[in-house]
């Protein structure tokens, strides 16, 4: 193949043989069916791997061999789990660019992103370290004399990981990095459409594991199709799903899972906005939009799709923005001169294409007007362009998630106008308000502001910190991952009240006397 930005000899740094690509319990690799899955670069049309999909007989000693695993892994003292976790993101350091490039190729998004994503898995780590010394549990004052009260937070069990193609690898390590410090043990889905990543990853972990004499299964890889996530979701033995993707792929799980009365954590769809007011900064406001619709090729949950603006501003922010839409350089995403790659593949193409036909037929008015390219660089045909349409809130194409760089420019009078309208959507993960002007600021952080998971002022929807607890509202799904006190969905909390008196006293001062 052509290699023009060193991909084979990153695979090779990466430990990726052309054999023995499929579902593993850590370092070994698991006998599956004879299926094959074939990563395509969105980049260049490649054939990257074959990788071995696995079947319900592998998810069954996947499970097994977790099982096992997690009756050690759990009696690990926390902080030992963390220091493994430690020397994971060390690991990661040290193939940072390898495996930057590896996601940018096999994902598209451009080389930066790609590093971008592998330091937000070094940041969980550093963060999961540090947790591992404070999963911290409260003591409470006992209504009854000699009595102590406190509860304690112990590990689950198999925690089941379900990633999107858009962060193939970051997603699955704010849960795994955390799931491992509190005791669990993870069982990873990556996505059909990013495979080589996550046995990347697995390749890195795996052997830290074994280094240290712990058992196989503490980390799990299974490549498969919906059926693997199905099983998954069915099974009392994973009492954790955490699951990134669609909303209709989060209500399958949602409702699998809670038939069963287990847990998921969903992280799906989001329609995030950005509210630009009369008292903005615009050149901040214009980059923070920018970035925000066209990075990742607008194909992050978080990717900024409506632009809520204010209309003594609006004429100004439409023609620079337009302007700078029509500076972008469109290209192969490793190539660092370009700053927008490739959809993932054709049938997120046709997914842009019918979202432009759409909006156009609701009465949108095209500012930039999108197109797929083609010509030398763009053969496989997943090349788009960002595209601008002037839009209502109300068109059923602006209600929906359109995985693809489409912003959609709306006009508002009034700043509570403005909020209602940023509010009205299914979806409730990011949004933002770029303003100077302290009253209109805290009115949208405020009770009655915006009904996100994620609000910002004076920054776009994208680009979290791994700090805080990340996730949103209404069909986001309600999950929360990554910083803050998520880690606490990764275990189970006892409450444990001790008797040291001579007496037994009942609680709520009920007699029982015989
Ligand atoms: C996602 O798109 O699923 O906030 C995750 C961001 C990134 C994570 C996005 N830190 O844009």
């Amino acid at each position: 193949m052509q290699d023009p930005f060193g991909i084979s000899e990153s695979l090779k740094h990466l430990g990726i043989k052309q054999e023995n690509l499929g579902s593993s319990t850590g370092v070994n690799w698991l006998k599956s069916s004879e299926s094959y899955l074939y990563s395509l670069s969105p980049a260049d049309g490649q054939l990257i791997a074959k990788v071995q999909l696995s079947d319900a007989d592998a998810y069954e000693s996947i499970i097994s061999q977790a099982q096992i695993a997690f009756e050690k892994w759990r009696l690990v003292p926390a902080p030992q789990r963390g220091e493994i976790v430690r020397e994971i993101g060390n690991a990661l350091r040290e193939v940072k660019s390898d495996l930057g490039k590896l996601v940018s190729y096999e994902m598209g998004k451009s080389y930066q992103e790609g590093l971008g994503e592998v330091q937000e898995m070094i940041d969980i780590c550093d963060f999961a370290v540090g947790l591992s010394r404070q999963l911290y549990g409260l003591t409470m004052h006992s209504e009854r004399p000699g009595h102590r009260m406190y509860e304690q937070w112990h590990p689950l069990g198999i925690v089941g990981i379900i990633s999107a193609f858009n962060f193939p690898v970051a997603v699955w390590s704010w849960n795994a990095a955390l799931a491992w410090v509190c005791g669990d043990v993870c069982l990873w889905k990556p996505s059909e459409k990013a495979p080589l990543s996550g046995v990347a990853c697995q390749l890195i972990v795996g052997k830290i594991f074994a280094k240290h004499g712990m058992p196989e299964g503490i980390s799990n890889l299974i490549i498969g199709d919906y059926k693997i996530g199905e099983l998954m979701s069915h099974d009392p033995r994973v009492p954790l799903v955490s699951a990134t993707g669609s909303t209709r792929m989060g209500k399958l799980v949602g409702k699998a899972v809670g038939e069963r009365l287990g847990r998921s954590l969903l992280e799906l769809g989001g329609n995030n906005a950005i509210i630009i007011t009369e008292n903005a900064d615009l050149d901040i406001a214009i980059r923070g939009a920018l970035f925000g619709a066209v990075g990742t090729a607008g194909q992050r949950c978080t990717t900024t799709r409506r632009l809520i603006v204010q209309e003594n501003v609006y004429e100004e922010v439409k023609s620079r923005l337009a302007g700078a839409f029509s500076k972008l350089v469109i290209g192969n995403p490793l190539d660092e001169k370009n700053h927008v790659g490739p959809l993932i593949d054709q049938d997120a193409v046709k997914g842009y294409l019918t979202a432009i036909d759409k909006v156009k037929a609701e009465g949108g008015k095209a500012v930039v007007d999108g197109g797929v390219l083609s010509g030398e660089g763009f053969e496989s045909g997943c090349y788009v362009k960002p595209a601008i349409f002037e839009a209502e809130n109300h068109f059923e194409i602006v209600q929906h998630e359109t995985f693809a760089p489409i912003l959609y420019l709306i006009k508002y009078k009034t700043l509570p106008e403005a909020i209602a309208l940023q509010n009205s959507v299914p979806q409730g993960l990011s949004s933002a308000i770029m303003t100077m002007n302290m009253r209109e600021a805290e009115a949208f952080l405020s009770a009655a502001g915006s009904d996100c998971g994620i609000a910002n002022v004076n920054i776009g929807t994208s680009g979290a910190e791994i700090g805080g607890a990340f996730g949103g509202e209404k069909e986001t799904g309600g999950g929360r991952e990554s910083g803050s006190d998520a880690w606490k969905a990764y275990m189970r909390r006892q409450t444990n009240t001790i008797n040291y008196s001579t007496s037994l006293p009942l609680a709520q001062g009920i007699k029982f006397d015989i």
